[in-house]
C-alpha cells in the first residue's frame, strides 16, 4: 500500500486547491489519492458496554433483517443485524452449485424468459442461454405508504442491463427482466407512495437510440433511458428518454416525482471529457405528466416499449434539469418527505434539494437551481446518505474514510451542520441506518459499507475482503461494535425490521415455481403430491419422476438409452422445516436444492454408456450417504 508521498502538500490541501475541473478528477484519480494514509490509527472495536449492547447470543435472534447486495458477484446476501451473521445468499443473476440456480429447468425460466431476442441470438452465438454474470448492486423492498411491505425485493444487474425480484416469502427471485433500450441498469428505487406500483431504473452508458451498428463513434447521437417498471408483473411501464447519463436515483414520498444523479451532462466519452463541465444535473420526473402524455400517446415505440422524449430542450412537463456540482453520485430522500440529498462526490457537498420546490420550476418557469436549499460542504468525496429519522443525515465521505453526521435543518439555514465524524476502515461508499430511506427511520445502527479493508483482517493474499463495519448509535457518537468482511463486492444494503419479514418455512405443494413441471406432469398422469417413481418416455425425451423421503429416492435406478434428453423431476415430499433434500447427476454437471414440500427438475442429455450415481447433496438424514441411486445408460446401438 503506498503511504501519502511526501510532497509538502496534505491531500486536503491539493484537492481544496484545485475545486472543479479535469485537475481534480486527475487528483482523485491518482492512486496517492485515492488510497492515501489520511485516517488516524485503527478504530479498534468500541466499548464493551456498547459490545455488549448489540450481542445477540448464540440461538437468539437478530433484531433486523439486512439485505445485502453482492455486486459482482451477482447474488443477494441475506444477514442478521446487528450480529452481522451472514443467514442466506439468494442467486439472482450468478449460478449456483448448491442450489442449482442457472441449473434447474425453474430457474432457467426465469433467468432466459426475460431477456430480449437480440440478446438470446448473440449469447446462443456464445454458446450461452443465459449470462453467467451478474453486477448487483442496489437491492430494496417494496414500499407500502413510505414504509416497507415485506413482499418482494428489486435489484439491478448493470453488466447485463437486467433487473430482478426476490419473492419474500420463500426468498428465491422469481423473475429477471432485461430492459430494452437502456444499457447498464445501475441505480434502481421502489416508488415509496402510495405503493410500489412502479420499479424505477437507471440506465448509466450512453448508446445511439438505435443501437444497430449504423451509429458507432458519434455520441451526439447516444441517448439515456429512465425505466418504470411495473413492479406487480414485472413489465415496462415506460421510459424516458434523457439527456446526460444516470447513476443512481430514489423517489419522493408522494408518488410525485422520481429523481436521478447524473455525472455525465457533457455525454464525454473520456474521463477528462466527464468531468469537464463546472455542473452536472438531477434529472426530476413528473410521474403524473409522463403517464399522461403515454395516455395521450405522445410517445416512440422502441422495441415494443412506450418512450417519452425528455431530453433537454424539449417544451414538454415531463423532466426537468436541476444543476448540481460536478459529477454527483448518491441521491438519498430523507424521511422528513422533504429533503432530497445529492451528494457532491467530486464536490466536497451535499447539495439539498426541497421536493416542496419542484412545481414551481415545472409549472411557474422558476429557476431549476431554486430548489436547492442548502449545499453544505461535509468532507471529500461524499458518495451516500442515510437517515436517523430526527432530522440527520449521515454522509459517508470516500476520500476522507469518514462519516459526517449532520443535521439538514441546521444546514438549510446556513448555520455549520456538521455534528461529528467518525472513522471508517475505509473508503465507505453506500451506509445504512435501520429502515433510513423509510417513514420508520430508526437512529439505532449505522452500516458503513467500506471498499477497502487494508490491514483490517488476517492476510488472504492480493485479493482483499471489503469491509462492513457496524456502529451503534448513541446520541451524537457512533461507536464502532463490528467489522465484517465481505466478498466481492456489496455496494448497499437494507436494513429491515424482523417483524415485517415473515417467510415460509416448508414450500406450498402448489407454488408457481414448478406450475410448468406440474402441468406436464399432469399431462403424464403423474400426481406430484403423491408417491413418484415413474420413468416416462416419450421419443429421445426421458422424464423420471421420484419423489425423495430421507433418506432415500423413491428410485434407486432407472435406465435411458445414450443421446436421450433427459428430465429428472424430484418431490420431496418431507415436510419437516429444514429438511432439504439435494439431487446432483455425478459427471454431468448436474445438481440443484429440493426445499420441504418442493418440486424441481432439472434436464441434460445422457450423451455417455455407462453407470452413473446420482446423490443427495444436502445433508438430510444419518444415512445421507447412503441416499444415492444409479443412471444407467444404455449404449445406443445395443
Ligand atoms: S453505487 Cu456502489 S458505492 Cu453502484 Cu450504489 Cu455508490
Ligand atoms: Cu437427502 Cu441428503
Ligand atoms: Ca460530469
Amino acid at each position: 500500500m503506498s503511504e501519502e508521498p511526501n510532497t509538502g502538500i496534505t491531500r486536503r490541501g491539493l484537492l481544496c486547491a484545485t475545486a472543479t475541473g479535469a485537475a481534480l478528477a486527475r487528483t482523485l484519480g491518482g492512486r496517492a489519492a485515492l488510497m492515501g494514509g489520511a485516517v488516524g490509527a485503527a478504530t479498534l472495536a468500541g466499548t464493551s458496554a456498547a459490545r455488549a449492547a448489540v450481542e445477540v447470543a448464540p440461538g437468539q435472534l437478530d433484531e433486523y433483517y439486512g439485505f445485502w447486495s453482492s455486486g459482482q458477484s451477482g447474488e443477494m446476501r441475506i444477514l442478521g443485524i446487528p450480529s452481522m451473521r451472514e443467514l442466506m445468499r439468494v442467486p439472482v443473476f450468478n449460478t449456483c452449485s448448491a442450489t442449482g440456480w442457472g441449473i434447474t429447468d425453474e430457474s432457467k425460466k426465469i433467468l432466459t424468459e426475460g431477456l430480449t431476442e437480440k440478446t438470446k441470438k448473440y449469447l446462443a452465438a456464445n454458446g450461452l442461454e443465459f449470462p453467467k454474470n451478474g453486477d448487483l448492486h442496489h437491492v430494496h423492498m417494496s414500499f407500502t405508504e413510505g414504509k416497507y411491505d415485506g413482499r418482494f425485493l428489486f435489484m439491478n444487474d448493470k453488466a447485463n442491463t437486467r433487473v430482478a425480484r426476490v419473492r419474500c416469502d420463500v426468498m428465491k427471485t422469481d423473475k429477471i427482466i432485461e430492459i430494452p433500450n437502456a444499457k447498464g441498469i445501475h441505480g434502481l428505487r421502489p416508488q415509496k407512495w402510495p405503493r410500489t406500483n412502479y420499479v424505477f431504473a437507471n440506465g448509466e452508458d450512453e448508446v445511439p437510440m438505435v443501437n444497430d451498428g449504423k451509429i458507432l463513434d458519434d455520441p451526439s447521437q447516444y441517448v439515456n433511458f429512465y425505466t418504470a417498471i411495473n413492479a406487480d408483473d414485472m413489465t415496462i411501464a415506460w421510459q424516458v428518454m434523457v439527456s446526460g447519463n444516470l447513476d443512481n436515483t430514489d423517489a419522493d414520498y408522494e408518488g410525485k416525482y422520481a429523481f436521478s444523479t447524473s455525472y455525465n451532462s457533457e455525454m464525454g466519452m473520456t474521463l477528462a471529457d466527464m468531468t469537464a463541465a463546472d455542473m452536472d444535473h438531477v434529472v426530476v420526473y413528473n410521474i403524473a405528466e409522463i403517464e399522461k402524455g403515454i395516455a395521450e400517446g405522445d410517445f416512440t415505440e422502441l422495441n415494443g416499449v412506450k418512450v417519452i422524449d425528455g431530453r433537454k430542450g424539449s417544451e414538454k412537463n415531463y423532466v426537468r434539469y436541476i444543476p448540481v456540482p460536478n459529477n454527483p453520485h448518491g441521491c438519498n430522500m430523507a424521511p422528513d418527505k422533504i429533503h432530497l440529498c445529492i451528494a457532491g462526490k467530486l464536490s466536497p457537498t451535499v447539495s439539498v434539494i426541497d421536493v416542496r420546490k419542484l412545481d414551481d420550476v415545472f409549472y411557474n418557469g422558476a429557476d431549476p437551481r431554486s430548489v436547492v436549499v442548502a449545499e453544505p460542504e461535509l468532507g471529500l468525496g461524499p458518495l451516500h446518505t442515510a437517515f436517523d429519522g430526527q432530522g440527520n443525515a449521515f454522509t459517508t465521505l470516500f476520500l476522507d474514510s469518514q462519516v459526517v453526521k449532520w443535521n439538514i435543518e441546521k444546514a438549510v439555514k446556513g448555520e455549520d451542520p456538521i455534528i461529528t465524524k467518525s472513522d471508517v476502515h475505509y473508503q465507505p461508499g453506500h451506509n445504512s441506518t435501520a429502515e433510513g430511506e423509510t417513514l420508520d427511520a430508526t437512529a439505532k445502527y449505522y452500516l458503513s459499507m467500506n471498499k477497502f479493508s487494508k490491514d483490517r483482517f488476517l492476510n488472504v493474499g492480493p485479493l482483499k475482503p471489503e469491509n462492513e463495519q457496524l456502529f451503534l448509535i448513541e446520541g451524537d457518537k457512533l461507536t464502532l461494535v463490528h467489522d465484517g468482511p465481505t466478498f466481492a463486492e456489496p455496494h448497499d444494503s437494507i436494513l429491515v425490521h424482523a417483524s415485517k419479514v415473515n417467510p415460509l418455512s416448508v414450500w406450498n405443494r402448489n407454488d408457481p415455481m414448478w406450475a410448468d413441471t406440474r402441468k406436464r406432469a399432469e399431462a403424464d398422469g403423474i400426481d406430484l403430491d403423491d408417491w413418484q417413481d415413474t420413468v416416462i418416455r416419450d421419443g429421445n425425451k426421458v422424464r423420471v419422476y421420484m419423489s425423495s423421503q430421507a433418506p432415500q429416492f423413491a428410485l434407486e435406478s432407472f435406465t435411458v438409452k445414450e443421446g436421450d434428453e433427459v428430465t429428472v423431476i424430484v418431490t420431496n415430499l418431507d415436510d419437516i422445516d429444514d429438511l432439504t433434500h439435494g439431487f446432483t447427476m455425478g459427471n454431468h454437471g448436474v445438481a440443484m436444492e429440493i426445499g420441504p414440500q418442493a418440486t424441481s427438475s432439472v434436464t441434460f442429455t445422457a450423451a455417455q454408456p455407462g453407470v452413473y450415481w446420482y446423490y443427495c447433496q444436502w445433508f438430510c438424514h444419518a444415512l445421507h450417504m447412503e441416499m444415492r441411486g444409479r443412471m444407467f445408460v444404455e449404449p445406443k446401438d445395443a
